[in-house]
């Protein structure tokens, strides 16, 4: 019989190709192009299953041209670059990479809070460009992390993962808001206060972004909840581009109606506002919350087991929906 035929969308580690060669027929893309929608459909013209990154968008047109797809398992825990009701509805299989990428998010969140009201890059960038010739008393004075107020939109797995570090290792005070509340246990866990979006904004002297991306949560922070925001306040967005409005971020960190931001994502990556590359109080990184090693790692061969397993009859180790029936 022959075996399954998978797409690779993107680069990964070569030895995790090899291990999916050793199950199925794969095409892979070691030059990591990006292919247009039209070059991905082509390609998954006679695929079974294809392995994608957040940026391959699979949609209705994309499924359309896909009569043999079964499965996109995506390298990323978010999956908003799927259809998902598209998927469903047309018996595909999605899977995602949960847990494998949770204590490094949240350190790399943690990372940019500290760099951000620390101002690190904006003073590295002055004594790399020969400007440091004496110390001054409120030379790139930042705000506190230890003993203030974070808030945290979003109290997910990440979400959690940040308030621990906030409440139990820098004695901050933690609030958060999500669509739903957390159990008593977990609260006590993150030592986390429920509150409403607004008093979280006004209150919060870190406002931390870990909300997935969908229609509900587009633009969560606009040039409005910028308003209720403390003009000391930072503002961190790891979650996904178009949950902060961006164009409205750049006008009020130039105004200094909030301190300063984080951001690792944006609207339209790897493209950024022109604005934000402007503005010196704002850390600006490319899409790099998850990229330890080890943790890359864990994402692609989570990916790739989800592929083995399904195909393998078992189901999908990491499913994102439930097709009532499956292509065949
Ligand atoms: C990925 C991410 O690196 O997991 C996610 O949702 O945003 C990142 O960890 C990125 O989406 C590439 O797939």
């Amino acid at each position: 019989m022959s075996q399954p035929r998978i797409l690779v969308a993107r680069a990964i580690f070569p030895d995790i190709v090899d291990r999916l060669r050793e199950h199925f027929d794969v095409e892979a893309n070691p030059d990591d192009v990006i292919w247009t929608p039209a070059e991905l459909a082509a390609r998954l013209a006679d695929k079974d299953g294809v392995l994608t990154t957040g940026s391959q968008r699979i949609d209705a047109a994309l499924l359309a041209a896909a009569p043999r797809l079964k499965i996109c398992a995506n390298m990323a825990v978010g999956y908003n670059n799927f259809d998902v009701d598209a998927m469903t509805a047309a018996g595909v299989q999605g899977t995602n990479t949960p847990d494998v990428l949770t204590e490094t998010t949240a350190d790399f969140g943690f990372a940019l809070l500290m760099a951000t009201a620390r101002r690190m890059t904006e003073s590295e960038h002055y004594l790399r460009a020969g400007k440091w010739t004496k110390w001054s008393y409120d030379m790139f004075a930042g705000s506190d992390i230890h003993g203030s107020t974070l808030g945290i939109i979003g109290m997910g797995r990440i979400g959690q993962g940040i308030a621990k570090r906030g409440a139990h290792g820098f004695g901050m005070k933690v609030v958060y808001h999500n669509r739903s509340r957390l159990s008593a246990e977990l609260e006590a866990e993150c030592k986390a206060s429920y509150v409403s979006k607004e008093e979280l904004l006004r209150t919060a002297d870190h406002v931390m972004l870990v909300v997935p991306y969908t229609a509900a949560s587009h633009h969560t922070i606009g040039a409005s909840e910028l308003a209720l925001m403390k003009p000391t306040a930072t503002l961190i967005n790891i979650a996904r581009g178009g949950i902060v409005d961006d164009a409205a971020l750049a006008l009020a960190l130039r105004e200094r109606r909030i301190a300063a931001a984080g951001l690792d994502v944006f609207e339209g990556e790897p493209n950024v506002h022109p604005d934000l590359l402007t503005v010196p109080n704002v850390v600006l990184t490319p899409h790099i919350a998850s990229a330890t090693v080890p943790t890359r790692r864990a994402m692609a061969n989570l990916a790739a087991d989800n592929l083995i397993v399904f195909f393998g009859g078992q189901g999908a180790l990491t499913p994102v929906n439930k097709p009532a029936s499956a292509r065949v």
